[in-house]
């Protein structure tokens, strides 16, 4: 796969963008609250509109985020084109409003929410994480989002509930056809989907969430590699069966459904030893569960990571 490298990205073009992000995010963002709160809801819900008021998170990590240009730009979205730069050139292909949510299967109290819905409910929150894809690059991404478990607790998993299958939308009409089985499916085991960690994310940097980054709602579990994150979510379902993840269905001895960053069991056509950082020129070491071992290593407990890899 050809790809543009942050380092091919001339200085010219990243420092505007930059320093008018910076200073909206630092020094005025009292006045783009006031104007957003002064907008009717719907029309606050453009990519680039302030989210408000953030909490702190404590799980945010203290590493430096990835420039915003890097992070709305070097993306992987399939349905958008297979090539980094694609995402962001075919915005038009998605419109993220309006938007529904569906939650069902094994749950008491299956539910259709709107976006405006999802927004209130659970106090938004501010999330630097660190992301690293199945390729070698990562990147530390100020994430905007609310806790997934306060969706589930709200929808009642019965039971019988073992797994979330996670459903991009898909319009065969203005996306990728062929590459991937339609449309693009997630998974994680219910106690992984209720973990603090897991993340339904609306923003980055303080801002509603790019098209090419997912828009207008997407998943973010910083423990796994990051196609685990599935992008524009339309359907949440909850079962008792391990869900079929379409990367499983694409290479079933490249995928497996737990993808945990695991710097000890290599992918066959990558090592996952080590990673570079968009932006930084030498390797990093990956670590352990992309370095949030402590919070999630209790989960695996005796489980071979080779054999569920
Ligand atoms: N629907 C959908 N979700 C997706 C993908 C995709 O192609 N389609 N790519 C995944 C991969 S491989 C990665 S690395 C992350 C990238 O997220 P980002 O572009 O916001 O950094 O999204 C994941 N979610
Ligand atoms: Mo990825």
């Amino acid at each position: 796969m050809l790809i543009r490298r942050p380092t091919d990205i001339l200085p010219s073009e990243i420092t505007s963008p930059e320093l008018y992000r910076d200073r909206r995010r630092f020094l005025a963002q009292s006045t783009a609250l006031a104007l957003a709160a002064a907008l009717p809801a719907g029309l606050a819900r453009a990519a680039g509109q302030s989210l408000g008021p953030l909490a702190k998170s404590p799980y945010s990590i203290g590493e430096t985020p990835t420039p915003y240009k890097a992070v709305t730009t070097y993306n992987n979205f399939y349905e958008l084109g297979t090539d980094k730069a694609d995402p962001a050139e075919n915005t038009h292909r998605l419109k993220p409003a309006p938007w529904t949510l569906r939650v069902e299967g094994l749950v008491n109290k299956p539910r259709t929410f709107s976006i405006e819905e999802l927004l209130k409910l659970a106090p938004l929150e501010e999330r630097i994480y660190r992301m690293r894809c199945v390729e070698g690059w990562s990147m530390v991404i100020p994430w905007v989002g609310f806790p997934l478990a306060s969706l589930l607790k709200l929808v009642e998993p019965q039971g019988s509930a073992k797994y979330v299958e996670f459903v991009s939308h898909y319009d065969r009409s203005t996306m990728t056809r062929g590459v991937l089985e339609w449309p693009y499916n997630e998974g994680l085991r219910l106690d992984e989907a209720r973990h603090p960690l897991t993340l339904l994310a609306v923003g980055l940097y303080g801002e509603v969430l790019p098209v090419q980054n997912g828009a207008p709602i997407r998943l973010v579990v910083p423990w796994k590699y990051g196609f685990k994150g599935a992008k524009s979510l339309v359907t949440l379902r909850l079962t008792e069966k391990q869900p079929i993840t379409a990367w499983m269905k694409a290479g079933p001895s490249e995928y497996g459904f737990y993808s945990n960053v695991n710097p000890e069991v290599d992918h066959p056509r990558w090592s996952q030893a080590t990673e570079r950082r968009i932006g930084e020129f030498s390797k990093r070491k990956t670590l352990m569960f992309n370095g949030y071992a402590d919070q999630v290593a209790s989960m695996y407990t005796g489980m071979d990571l080779r054999r569920f890899f």
